[in-house]
């Protein structure tokens, strides 16, 4: 019985990278590079993307993937920003699950003119387990954890700090309100995923916002030359 069960979660992965691979190879054609936004509820994925793609990202164009539940209030909040933003919802035949997987964003591609993009950012379900394990074809992985969630979260949910290249620590504004010790956060987050890299910021002050403006501004060109490179 347990051996049935592992055998059809092992062949839901397997299939979901066949399908991941397929969307990185629309991305490759369409030279698009893909980053996939993860974190739990709340901690502040939207704000930060409101805030990062606000101002314009010099010479880079951006466009949104917004996955959720059910709704398109983080579309809505994006319209203002005229990029192009596409809502996807695990509700609408995918019963309401609680991360993106390639297969749903393969059928949200047609919506989106790929080629005329350089970055697809995914906002996935907020969640700190799923998402991690599940590729959606991505070049680059961002894990925001708040200040509000404790500074224990990276040994509690090792997978998915360790699934990322970039830790974003936002709400820093609220360090002062909160008990989290920055610097136990990244001695845990240590422990997990030596060495990745952090940047703290602060939807609200802007506190790091051009940093973070910056790292994702910078992967469509360093995955063109990575590309280049294995050629
Ligand atoms: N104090 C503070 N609140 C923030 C910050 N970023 C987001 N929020 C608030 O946190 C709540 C959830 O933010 P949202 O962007 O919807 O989170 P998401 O679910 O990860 O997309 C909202 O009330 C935001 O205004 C921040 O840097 N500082
Ligand atoms: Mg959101």
């Amino acid at each position: 019985m347990h051996r049935v069960k592992v055998r059809v979660v092992e062949d839901a992965l397997d299939a979901n990278t066949t399908i991941a691979d397929a969307n990185r190879a629309d991305f490759d054609r369409a030279n698009v590079a893909v980053v996939n936004l993860m974190s739990a509820p709340g901690a502040g994925k939207t704000t930060l993307l409101e805030a990062v793609l606000g101002p314009g990202m010099d010479g880079v164009r951006a466009g949104v993937l917004e996955g959720d539940v059910a709704g398109s209030l983080d579309a809505d909040r994006l319209a203002h920003l005229h990029i192009p933003v596409v809502q996807l919802n695990t509700d609408g035949g995918f019963g309401g699950e609680c991360h993106l997987d390639a297969n749903m964003v393969r059928s949200a591609l047609p919506a989106l003119d790929l080629e005329a993009l350089d970055l697809l950012i995914v906002e996935n379900v907020g969640n700190l387990v799923c998402p991690a394990e599940f590729k959606i074809g991505e070049d680059a992985r961002i894990m925001v954890a708040s200040v509000a969630e404790g500074q224990d979260k990276p040994l509690k949910y090792p997978l998915m700090f360790r699934a990322c290249e970039l830790v974003v620590v936002n709400k820093i504004d609220l360090l002062e309100h909160v008990r989290f010790d920055l610097d136990k956060f990244r001695y845990y987050l240590d422990q997990v995923h030596p060495d990745v890299h952090v940047i703290t910021t602060s939807a609200y002050t802007g506190e790091g916002v051009d940093e973070l403006r910056d790292w994702l501004a910078a992967v469509p060109a360093r995955e063109r030359r990575t590309a280049g490179a294995a050629v």
